[in-house]
């Protein structure tokens, strides 16, 4: 009884001695119970059998395979994410806003897909801070960035630009200097932190070269948060409405489990033992593909396209978007912002993206959203009725940029530099953990088809 009561007591004393700890602190706890965890899995558990490989996972691209360790989000195929077991709106209730806003940041997101804890206003704000004292951009970096073509790709730009980072990597530096394997992820989460601060100084520098060329990129603002400084190097920082919806975009991209091209990329990089910079550009590459990050460029093309054929979304009837639909089928192309890897309904990104958009009149009365509603209303029946994907739901990419252009930010070649600022955070926090937990080099095993034939017996 007096035992269970001191407990009962302890509780908010430490809750309240852990509200004053640092990320690094909370990591430093966290972490060997985790390397516990992992060591006796392996020791009682290693053998045990997680599911068949078939041949048709060898041809497709591996999909389903459960293949990679990847801590800080798991992605089911009906309810869509969870990051640390949390869906996207109990991370909306708990997560800290920044100061005067609403929406969760991406530094409360970052400490949550960290450390699977939840901070306090006071540690996101810390966090804040010390990723905007981190943020600017050497100048080595500056004059590279400033070199390239405004007819580069801004996501080639990019990549670019986080490889060349790494000149001041403290895991590359540690590395060439020996140190111990166990003292990896106090650099790489060094690296992982340098990185994510310096990220939107090195997007808006982009962003403003080829956009804006001229213009003169404010100073970091060291009582902004990082999404908040974003948005004022961007040169949107008067609009709180894109302010909000891009804390909101970029802390529900955060992560999208292990598996999608770009966290596999950094993990895969990041095994070599890659610095994080490396790791991460490498990852950066695989989201500028179209069938990833780039679809969210790709969905606007194509919503401009029928909006400019068939009117505005206002005006527009189910019948023309269905028409429309099928000849963007018919043509062979798919239908850019449906369908997904593992999803197999709504995207609940989508979901909470629609709700922001819900609660603004001024958005609700844009043609290009209103399209992208009724697009919904047809689509999931036509691509069932077409037969070929297996998820005719919507995926975040749906509607992410269709509001980024409707509170200004026209350019849609730049929208996937915007995903790749917020997956930073996942991809880093995996590393950081790969580097904690010891995991190894991957290497998976390819056979040719002459194999693969022998082992069926054929
Ligand atoms: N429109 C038309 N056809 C589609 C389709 C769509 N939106 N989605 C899938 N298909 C087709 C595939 O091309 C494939 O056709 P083939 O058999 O001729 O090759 C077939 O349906 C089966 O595909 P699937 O198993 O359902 O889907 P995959 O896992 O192969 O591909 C994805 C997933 C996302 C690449 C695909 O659905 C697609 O191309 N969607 C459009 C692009 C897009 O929105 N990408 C963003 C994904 C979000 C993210 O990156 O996180």
């Amino acid at each position: 009884m007096f035992s269970r009561r001191l407990s009962t007591l302890r509780v908010p004393l430490a809750r309240q001695a852990s509200s004053q700890a640092t990320l690094r602190k909370v990591l430093e706890e966290v972490v060997p119970v985790k390397q516990e965890r992992l060591k006796k899995l392996k020791a009682e558990h290693g053998q045990a059998v997680l599911g068949d490989v078939k041949v048709e996972n060898l041809i497709g691209g591996m999909r389903g395979l459960k293949s990679i360790l990847w801590e800080a989000s798991v992605l089911d195929p009906n309810e869509g994410i969870r990051f640390h077991g949390r869906t996207i709106p109990e991370c909306q209730k708990v997560l800290p806003p920044a100061p005067g806003g609403n929406e969760m940041t991406a530094e409360s997101m970052l400490w949550l897909l960290m450390t699977g804890q939840v901070p306090t206003p006071e540690q996101s704000r810390d966090l804040s801070r010390e990723l905007a004292e981190k943020g600017e951009l050497p100048t080595t970096i500056t004059h590279l960035i400033d070199s390239l073509p405004p007819t580069l790709h801004p996501m080639t730009q990019l990549g670019i630009g986080v490889a060349a980072l790494n000149h001041d990597s403290a895991f590359q530096s540690a590395y060439e200097r020996g140190i111990k394997k166990t003292e990896y992820w106090h650099y790489a989460l060094e690296d992982a932190l340098t990185l994510i601060a310096r990220l939107p100084a090195l997007a808006a520098r982009i962003y403003r070269n080829i956009y804006h060329p001229g213009t003169t990129l404010p100073p970091l603002n060291k009582d902004l948060d990082l999404v908040g400084n974003y948005t004022q190097m961007l040169g949107f920082g008067d609009n709180k409405d894109l302010t909000e919806y891009l804390r909101l975009y970029i802390a529900l991209h955060g992560d999208h489990e292990g598996g999608n091209a770009s966290a596999h990329t950094s993990h895969l990089v990041g095994s070599t033992l890659s610095d994080p910079f490396l790791s991460y550009s490498a990852a950066l590459f695989a989201l500028a593909g179209p069938l990833h990050g780039l679809a969210n460029q790709e969905v606007l093309r194509w919503q401009l396209a029928m909006q400019k054929e068939l009117g505005s979304g206002h005006e527009v009837s189910h019948e023309d978007i269905k028409a429309y639909l099928w000849k963007t089928l018919k043509s062979g192309q798919v239908v850019p912002g449906y369908g997904h890897g593992v999803l197999r309904a709504p995207d609940p990104r989508f979901i909470a993206l629609q709700e922001f958009c819900d609660a603004r009149p001024d958005l609700l009365k844009s043609p290009t959203i209103s399209l992208v509603k009724k697009t919904y209303e047809v689509a999931p029946d036509v691509l069932k009725e077409h037969g070929k994907t297996k998820n005719p739901y919507p995926n975040v990419d749906a509607t992410s940029g269709c509001v980024l252009y409707h509170y200004g930010l026209k350019e849609f070649k730049y929208y996937t530099v915007i995903f790749g600022v917020s997956r930073a955070l996942g991809c880093l926090t995996q590393i950081v953990w790969a580097r904690a937990l010891g995991l190894p080099i991957e290497r998976p095993k390819s056979l040719s088809m002459d194999a693969v034939e022998s082992l069926i017996g054929k």
